[in-house]
């Protein structure tokens, strides 16, 4: 679609229903809850509430205990949930992401809820199908279920490089970012996904709005190993792959072009032209 076509579109959408448009009220009194799926102790979630400070006075930090990369949207059920207070406006919780959004929204901070999610910032991106494995994304998903504007950040970076991965790109470039989509309005129902590359910021070249891109399945594996009886165990790993991906306007694509991908996420999954096929065969 054309980017005018695209841009009347979501014009017609806010004029039809102007409730559709969720607005971020001024950043005075703008009450952010910081997420993470890395866990309260991870560097990344400091650089994510420094992000919020930059935003805002009133920033809360709500985060699991342990690391929980790759939980998706996992809920509580059978395990009660241990909220831990650690500082001022700080808590850990024994749970989720999505447990830690609920419990900031409904029970810590009930009494004037947040008008901010932001989730992260993940350590390694959230790019094409990791959105459906990150605890990040879910954060921020979560956030958006409660009607609550909510972003993702995710910085780049590569595991085995023994580099640290570049959080200053993240908090130089990360405010600025929240500031112009907050003042345009993340309609409702919708989130951003936001991914830095992996490189210092002044190797920057831009922010890309993109979709979501496809990563590599092949890239997954299972690595067999042996313990010290001589049973076999297993980890999901990832082969590494050099190829350079398409340029497809896709997070991905953005990322390997050292530029900021800026992705809306939708929680509404259906494929409405399949949808169309399926029903003409059950007319
Ligand atoms: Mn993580």
């Amino acid at each position: 679609m054309a980017e005018e076509k695209r841009e009347e579109a979501f014009e017609q959408r806010a004029e039809h229903s102007p409730s559709s448009l969720v607005r971020a009220v001024s950043s005075e009194r703008m009450r952010i809850l910081i997420t993470n799926d890395d866990g309260i102790h991870s560097e990344g979630l400091d650089v994510c509430a420094e992000i919020g400070r930059a935003l805002s006075d009133d920033v809360w930090v709500i985060a699991p205990e342990f690391d929980q990369s790759g939980v998706s949207h996992s809920l509580s059920l059978n395990d009660p949930l241990r909220l831990r207070e650690i500082g001022e406006r700080r808590f850990a919780v024994k749970g989720t992401p999505t447990d830690c959004v609920i419990m900031g929204a409904r029970h810590v901070i009930k009494d004037r809820p947040p008008n901010l999610v932001l989730a992260g910032v993940n350590r390694g991106r959230n790019a094409g199908e990791d959105v459906i494995y990150s605890g990040t994304v879910a954060g921020a998903v979560e956030g958006t279920i409660l009607g609550i504007p909510s972003l993702a950040l995710s910085q780049a970076y590569r595991s085995r490089s023994g580099e640290p991965p570049h959080w200053e790109t993240a908090v130089r470039f990360g405010p600025d970012i929240i500031r112009r989509v907050l003042a345009a309005g993340i309609p409702r129902d919708v989130l951003v996904n936001i991914n830095f590359p992996d490189c210092a910021p002044a190797d920057v070249k831009g922010v890309a709005v993109t979709s979501q891109g496809r990563n590599r399945q092949e890239r997954l594996n299972i690595d067999q190993r042996q313990d010290g009886r001589g049973n076999a165990y297993y980890w999901i790993a990832y082969v590494r792959m050099r190829a350079q991906p398409p340029h497809d306007g896709s997070d991905i694509s953005a990322l390997a072009d050292n530029r900021i991908a800026v992705t809306p996420l939708r929680l509404d999954m259906t494929d409405e032209p399949f949808m169309t096929h399926l029903a003409q065969l059950f007319d």
